[in-house]
């Protein structure tokens, strides 16, 4: 495939991710949807830059804001949308909400509203195929945040010492809620991690699919030839507010202009061609699948315990 046709299918599969969340944006005030989102609007190029590099074998474990990621890895639309309805036909059978998606049949492997918690499920995934002899990767997807959490080292120091095969991809967005990282860490994510003897790889151009993609793709080629784990830190930006469907730049604790610098460079922001060509037909299955959320029966009270214990 030449590098035009990937150019326009990540650019698809990000605009996708885009129109999706925009839909939800609309819905929300509908009080339709059930539960807290977390957006990734100005983040999508990571998730699909990254899920690209991945083979469908591969799993990947997310975070609460996991709809890019369900959604690149190849997560069901409809069943994503109705679990948003908190409907039986969701991917949780409409238990789990925005915050817990989860795909399994395509690798993606679940999500958790407790930061970091999802990555020594990354890592000890690792650990089962190492020991199942699977040719198979685990990527654990994060948040700048999530690096100040114990279980962050614990999972990097377990991961490094076994030489697991698990990239760690930090999508450093400056933010967790409204504190930037200069007030919350002393230490730089990718250096830091590199004193445990992994190979660590920085993208800084977390809006561009096409690098995210190519540094993932020479991440999860380490990792499957053996090298050990992978850091890779990926600067990105959030356009929306933390939770929650509006913007918050008023809010004064973070810069509208250095977001206005991430739009003139991002993609869905500038092809507007592009983004013309494949609007409507995307439009169209974000219909079809909100469509299927709005017909999906409830969840009957027997549902209520299940999987519960
Ligand atoms: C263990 C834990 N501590 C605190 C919280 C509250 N909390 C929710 S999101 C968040 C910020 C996380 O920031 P980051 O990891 O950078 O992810 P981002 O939201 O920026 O994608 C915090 C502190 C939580 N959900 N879980
Ligand atoms: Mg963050």
């Amino acid at each position: 495939m030449s590098v035009a046709d990937t150019y326009e299918r990540l650019f698809h599969a990000a605009l996708r991710i885009r129109l999706v969340e925009e839909r939800i944006i609309a819905l929300y005030p509908s009080d339709k949807i059930q539960s807290p989102v977390h957006l990734s609007i100005g983040q999508e190029a990571v998730a699909v830059g990254a899920c690209d590099a991945l083979a469908a074998r591969d799993l990947v474990f997310g975070t609460y804001r996991g709809h890019a990621f369900y959604l690149a890895k190849g997560g069901n639309m409809r069943a994503m949308f109705a679990e948003l309805y908190g409907k039986a036909t969701g991917c949780g059978g409409g238990k789990a909400g925005s915050m817990h998606l989860a795909a399994p049949e395509v690798g993606f492997m679940g999500a958790s509203a407790v930061v970091a918690s999802t990555i020594p499920h990354a890592v000890g995934s690792a650990l089962a195929a190492r020991h199942r002899k699977l040719d198979q990767v685990a990527l654990a997807v994060f948040g700048d945040g999530a690096t100040e959490q114990g279980v962050y080292h614990e999972s990097l120091n377990f991961a490094a010492l076994h030489r697991l095969p698990v990239v760690l991809l930090c999508e450093n967005n400056g933010l967790a809620v409204h504190s930037p990282r200069e007030a919350r860490q002393a230490f730089g994510i990718a250096e830091h991690a590199r004193g445990y003897g992994i190979n660590v790889a920085v993208c800084e151009d977390g809006y561009d699919f096409m690098a995210v993609r190519a540094v993932l793709a020479d991440a999860v080629s380490k990792v499957r030839t053996g090298e050990g784990p992978v850091l890779v830190e990926c600067k990105t930006e959030r356009y929306m507010e933390h939770v929650g469907v509006g913007e918050d730049y008023a809010a004064g604790y973070r810069s509208a202009e250095v977001a206005a610098e991430w739009k003139r460079r991002d993609p869905l922001c500038c092809e507007a061609d592009l983004v013309a060509r494949w609007t409507a037909e995307i439009a169209a299955e974000i219909d079809d699948a909100v469509a299927f959320a709005e017909a999906s029966p409830w969840p009957s009270s027997d549902a209520l315990l299940a999987d519960v214990a």
